[in-house]
Order: C-alpha cells, then sequence, then structure tokens
C-alpha cells in the first residue's frame, strides 16, 4: 500500500540496570528509601510490548511523552534525568517530552539521580515504503526490486483517513515488468515483507495479457483513492506510444520539460511550501481517449506542513481561456507507480493544455516523474486465465535494505537478507515455513501470514505463447491486507472479506467453520512474541 511514516520506540525489554559512570554518581545510602530501576514506557499504548506505534499519540506525529517509573514506589529521591543521543533529530525535556526535529534515530534515555539506574527509548523515524515488496526474476537466479504491493491497511488508529474503510477493500495488479522467464519457462516472483507490519496475503496468482504490437499497459491500482472514500475497480489500461510532454511549466514559470520528459526516477521539483501544479502542453491530441500517464511517487513526513486535505486534480480550459477542473484522483500508491488518469472527452474547447495539480494533505506530498498523454483507443486485450502459483513457499530469510523516497528522488529496496530487528516484530501465530501454494490459490481468508523478514516465493507457469502479432505482458494479481504497527501489533484479530471495518464489531467474527478452523490449526503454528 501507500508510504507509511514509520515512528517506532523501543523501549527495553527489562530495565537495564547499570550504573553509570561519569557526571551522575550517588550513594543509594544517603537516602532513607534508596532507588532500585527505573523503566521507561510510552503511556497509552502497548504497555506490554517493546514495540510502540506512536504516531497517534504523537499530535500531528510530532511528539511523545515518555514516562519513567523508578522504584521502589516510595523511593525518597525518585527524580530522573533525561537526555537524548541525538537532539538534531529528537529533543527531550525533563518531564519526559520528546518532540521530533527531523527523521532519524535516537536513544532517549531516563537515568535515577539516585543510583544512576537507567532506562531507555530508540525511536526510529523514517519514511520507509510501507507494504510488502515485489521482486522479479530476471530469469537467470536473480530478482530485481519492482515496486511495492498495493492493499487494504489494516489497524490504522481512530480518526486516520485510512480508517474504516474496510468496505471498500479490493485486490491490487501489478504490471511485472522486467520478469523473464528461467530457462524452463518458469516466471518466479518474491514477496518480501521487511516492515514493522503484518501481512495476511491471501490470493496471488499472474495474469498473462497479449496486446497487439505496439501497445503497452497500465493498472489502475496504481492510484491509490482508499483514503479519499472510494476504490475504483480495477483496470488495465492499453497505450499506445503515449505523448511525451512537449512542454511544461510549473506554477513559478519555472521550466520542468526536462524533469517530466521521462520516467527517469528525476522528478519535477516539488520542495516548495505550497503543492506544485504543472501546466502541460502535449501538441495536439484526440481527446475522445485522451489519458494522462503519469510516473510518481509520494513522500510522507511530518516536514511536510500542507494541513488542508486537497485532492490532486487535472484542469482543462474552457473556450474562454479560463481553467476548470475536470478530474480529481487519488495519489501514486506506495512506491513509483504509473498512474493512468483517464480524460476521455473531458475536454470542453478545442484547447488541449493541461494543468496537473498535486494538492494537498498534512505529511503527504508527491513528486511527479514524467507525465505523458496517451490518445490511443482501448485495444481489446487477450486475458489468460490466472495462473496459481506453483509452488508458493514461504521462508524467513531475513529483512532488506530500505532507501527510503525523498521528493528528490526515488527509494529503493536491495535484494540483500539483514538480521530482522527486533522491533519490527509483532505478536501472535504467523504461518509456518514451507508450502504454503494452498493458501495463496484463492480468496477465501486463508491467508499467508507473514511478519518482519518473511519472503513468498511464487513461480508460475503460464504455459502458453502469445498469438502471432501480439506481445505478452505479465500482471500479478493479489490479495492481501497489511497491518502496520501503530497502537496494535497482534496478527489478531485476523481480517475476513466480508468485515465491516477493523477492528470489526462484535457482532462479526473470522470464519470459524471447519475449513479454516482446520487451516489454522495446520497453517499458523509459528509463535511470534
Ligand atoms: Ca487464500
Amino acid at each position: 500500500m501507500m508510504t507509511w511514516r514509520r515512528v517506532l520506540v523501543q523501549a527495553a525489554a527489562v530495565a537495564m540496570l547499570l550504573g553509570l559512570a561519569g557526571c551522575i554518581s550517588s550513594k543509594n545510602d544517603q537516602y532513607a528509601v534508596p532507588v532500585t530501576g527505573v523503566v521507561v514506557t510510552n503511556p497509552g499504548v502497548n504497555q506490554n510490548s517493546h514495540v510502540f506505534g506512536l504516531s497517534e499519540t504523537l499530535p500531528g506525529g510530532t511528539q511523545a511523552q515518555l514516562t519513567a517509573t523508578v522504584s521502589p514506589a516510595n523511593a525518597t529521591n525518585p527524580s530522573v534525568f533525561w537526555a537524548s543521543s541525538n537532539p538534531s533529530c529528537y529533543t527531550v525535556d525533563q518531564t519526559g517530552l520528546v518532540k521530533w526535529v527531523q527523521d532519524g534515530t535516537a536513544r532517549i534515555t531516563a537515568t535515577t539521580v539516585d543510583g544512576g539506574f537507567m532506562d531507555y527509548c530508540d525511536i526510529n523515524a523514517t519514511d520507509n515504503s510501507s507494504c510488502p515488496f515485489v521482486f522479479v526474476g530476471d530469469g537467470n537466479g536473480g530478482f530485481n526490486y519492482l515496486t511495492d504491493l498495493q492493499g487494504p491497511i489494516i489497524g490504522m488508529p481512530a480518526g486516520n483517513i485510512m480508517c474504516g474503510k474496510a468496505g471498500l477493500y479490493t485486490y491490487d495488479q501489478v504490471v511485472l515488468d522486467g520478469l523473464q522467464a528461467d530457462p524452463l519457462g518458469n516466471y518466479q516472483v518474491k514477496i518480501r515483507e521487511v516492515q514493522a507490519e503484518i501481512t495476511y496475503l491471501d490470493e496471488a496468482k499472474l495474469l498473462a495479457v497479449d496486446v497487439p504490437d505496439g501497445y503497452t499497459i497500465a493498472s489502475s491500482s496504481a492510484e491509490q483513492t482508499y483514503g479519499n472514500g472510494y476504490v475504483n475497480p480495477p483496470v488495465l489500461y492499453t497505450l499506445q506510444a503515449p505523448k511525451p510532454v512537449l512542454s511544461a511549466l510549473d506554477q513559478d514559470g519555472n521550466d520542468v520539460t526536462a524533469q517530466l520528459a521521462a520516467c527517469d526516477g528525476v522528478p519535477a521539483p516539488s520542495q516548495g511550501v505550497a503543492p506544485p501544479s504543472y501546466t502541460l502542453d502535449f501538441g495536439s491530441f484526440d481527446a475522445t481517449h485522451a489519458k494522462l500517464v503519469i510516473c510518481g511517487w509520494p513522500v510522507f513526513s511530518p516536514a511536510i506542513t500542507s494541513s488542508q486535505f486537497v485532492l490532486p486534480s487535472v484542469d482543462v480550459q474552457d473556450g474562454s481561456g479560463n481553467w476548470v477542473q475536470a478530474k480529481t484522483f487519488g495519489l501514486p500508491a506506495g512506491d513509483e507507480k504509473t498512474m493512468v488518469i483517464d480524460l476521455s472527452n473531458l475536454f470542453p474547447s478545442t484547447d488541449r493544455h493541461v494543468r496537473l495539480n498535486l494538492g494537498s494533505r498534512a505529511w503527504v506530498r508527491w513528486a511527479v516523474d514524467s507525465v505523458q498523454l496517451d490518445d490511443s483507443a482501448p485495444v481489446t486485450a487477450l486475458v489468460g486465465p490466472e495462473v496459481p502459483a506453483a509452488p508458493a513457499l514461504l521462508s524467513h530469510p531475513g529483512s532488506a535494505t530500505v532507501v527510503p523516497a525523498t521528493l528528490a528522488a526515488r527509494g529503493s529496496v536491495l535484494d540483500n537478507y539483514l538480521p530482522v530487528d527486533p522491533g519490527m516484530l509483532g505478536q501472535g501465530w504467523l504461518t509456518r515455513l514451507g508450502d504454503v501454494t494452498a493458501l495463496v490459490s484463492a480468496r477465501d481468508d486463508e491467508f499467508v501470514i507473514m511478519g518482519s523478514g518473511d519472503e513468498i516465493l511464487l513461480s508460475f507457469s503460464p504455459g502458453t505463447q502469445p498469438p502471432a502479432g501480439y506481445q505478452r505482458f505479465l500482471v500479478l494479481k493479489v490479495m492481501q491486507y497489511y497491518k502496520a504497527f501503530y497502537d496494535d501489533i497482534g496478527v489478531d484479530p485476523l481480517p475476513f472479506s466480508a468485515m465491516t471495518a477493523y477492528p470489526y464489531p462484535a457482532t462479526e467474527q473470522y470464519p470459524d467453520d471447519a475449513a479454516h478452523q482446520a487451516y489454522l490449526a495446520a497453517f499458523n503454528t509459528r509463535l511470534m512474541q
């Protein structure tokens, strides 16, 4: 799904009973009731966990109130001294109030004045892209990072724009650019969960989509409208040689043609206080089937202070030269995506200029890498039967290096394997490792439940070739939920397709028929705690 800011605070599970050398020293015997320890917590969430998803407890995501509990409760001098290891990123005052300055990491310590006992929280805020990551096989045993998967986010704090949209849940279609068959004709795709979240992967299939030579395809599910309160059914668009922009000016009249000409990871500048707009000239084109093809990605950061919620939109000119809104749409979802904005018959005059307004939302800004115009009429694509994975194998090889996106450069994920940060793990029963083919063959509320560091390797054998005169594109169809760690890090309650919200009301429950009970007992036997 979309990029979500990660704000994790990891507190020591057990107070570190270390006396500090240096500036703090004392003698326990100078107090009638000496201090014996201290524990730092973030009141309000996950008292029993070492993981704290803080964003909902931070007004605007920029501060958190930590508490130091000194023992015994009747200690004569319960005073503590608070300190931040990196005040350029997070400051802390002597009440334990932590304030964000900029993204980064810091250890916040509380040290007792009497005895020098210390406990801490580690804060690690980065703009990691969320959702599992998709890697495509290169045909020679290697894999290349493609993008991230979309799907409904669950477990969001109440009041969040993404919360409570269960009825909109749908599946994702990812065009697998770069996927190559191995020498045996098999295609391999990896889905890696390396975030602080839990993935519930219900279905993963391959679609072979054959279109006439000269055409390509793009998926509408790159456009994320979930938070806007609607989700359009997934559509695959056919495109035929989209036109690059001939001239592009930003809101200040700066020429951004070069930056918007190609989807090359170099976006138009988007760092100003106000969200940008770009006025685009594609020359003449037929408006009957006009579509904007936009390549871009969002960035989530408290540094983006726009608070007004304005949807991205496209304006066109009426017969009097006035700009009128033709359409609103969503943000590109997650990592870089190619979005198609259908402008068919939305031009009220012969003028063909287009103005792209990026809209605004607190914490979110998106970067536009390229904008093209496609005016081709849709052609019939030959969509083959859905190919199930055979096999699908679940493993736990570890985490990966995630390079967060910025407004100036696309992010990326390396296909490396690193130790899993314990702070990224949740709690509950995950799916056991090994063959999980049966679980991803259908949307049936029987999931592969993946935690951080897990990977699923999908092998597909379409078994056919495109007919003469056609070119084949491969599309991954996925239905999954993912739970980002805000105020809930548990596997349970399990989501299910018929739920009306998450968490769901007491009148609803995960299916408890024999088949689902058997699934739970047979597959979800790997305890994470
Ligand atoms: Ca399933």
